[in-house]
């Protein structure tokens, strides 16, 4: 049924990311939820891209209630949204298709534009494709931990092939999560059509936060922060620096970015090997195992 859209309407809902989901966020960029949204669905949208709206640009799909439901407010993807941007966040207001007649040729390395260099979080860019997307289909190749890296659109432009990225494929129905300036291209695609629609369809809209960050997702009480490694798992930064990136988005998501200090060396987060319950240098005060044995006075 169409409706009017919920363009920038705030919704709130229960967070299904925990401390660890959370610091995987931050350090990797991106969150694959594959197969999240329903089969009957899929066919719908593919079929709205297909005979009502074949714009790269199909912003009225926000008008039919089982769009807004199924996928923008999909369980899955908006819990994690929640979880990373707090409550009250944003619905989009503009919904792009990054569609592209099988087969096709590739992109060269971007970030989107506009795109700044920050430990904040206040939008997130999230993508979902309605049909299944294989390696030949010319899924978004993503780069882990490039939010962070400092490199100019123009020079990233003439990268070829990196090691370490991940395409973004899946079933029908899956969405990902993106820290907005995280490097990406249109890999190439080989096949041909294999499903209904002669397109590789790719939906792509902007979730903002409205609250100040606090850390309101699932708290895992157990959890030693003294052992995680933030380091991003594709590993191009100098060494650390990384996982110090992350560490201070992670800080600044749980509203206690004050108390992040970064004195050099080995403070927090890069030395996870401390043993037996001791904090490594600088680990912020709500992040801190109580009892530690290494401060005791001798
Ligand atoms: O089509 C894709 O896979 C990505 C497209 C893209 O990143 C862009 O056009 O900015
Ligand atoms: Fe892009």
């Amino acid at each position: 049924m169409a409706s009017s859209a919920p363009y920038n309407a705030t919704h709130d809902c229960d967070p299904t990311l925990d401390d660890q989901g959370v610091i995987d966020f931050c350090r990797n960029g991106y969150l694959m939820l594959p197969g999240v949204v329903p089969e009957e669905i899929n066919q719908k949208v593919v079929d709205f891209l297909d005979h009502e709206d074949d714009t790269y640009e199909p912003t009225p799909i926000m008008k039919q209630d089982w769009f807004v439901e199924s996928v923008l407010l999909n369980p899955q993807a908006a819990g994690a949204v929640r979880s990373l941007l707090g409550t009250n966040f944003t619905l989009p207001a503009i919904i792009s298709n990054h569609r592209g007649a099988l087969p096709f040729e590739g992109q060269r390395w971007h970030r989107d534009g506009g795109s700044l260099y920050s430990h904040t979080l206040e939008y997130l860019q999230v993508f979902y494709i309605p049909e299944p997307c294989t390696e030949d289909m010319g899924p978004t190749e993503l780069l882990p931990g490039s939010h962070f890296m400092r490199t100019k659109g123009p020079l990233m432009a003439h990268y070829g092939k990196i090691a370490g990225t991940v395409p973004a494929t899946g079933p029908a129905g899956t969405i990902y999560l993106t820290i907005y300036n995280i490097w990406h291209r249109r890999s190439r695609a080989t096949s041909k059509a294999r499903f209904k629609s002669k397109y590789r369809n790719l939906l792509k809209y902007n979730y903002w936060r409205t609250e100040p960050p606090k850390r309101d997702w699932i708290v895992d009480p157990d959890l030693d922060f003294n052992r995680i490694d933030f380091n991003p798992s594709a590993g191009h930064f100098e060494q650390f620096q990384g996982g110090i990136a992350a560490a201070r988005m992670f800080c600044w998501l749980s509203g206690i970015e004050d108390q992040y200090t970064k004195r050099g060396g080995q403070c927090w987060p890069v030395a996870p090997t401390v043993r037996d319950g001791a904090n490594q240098m600088g680990v912020p005060a709500p992040l801190q195992n109580s009892d530690r044995e290494s401060s005791h006075t001798i």
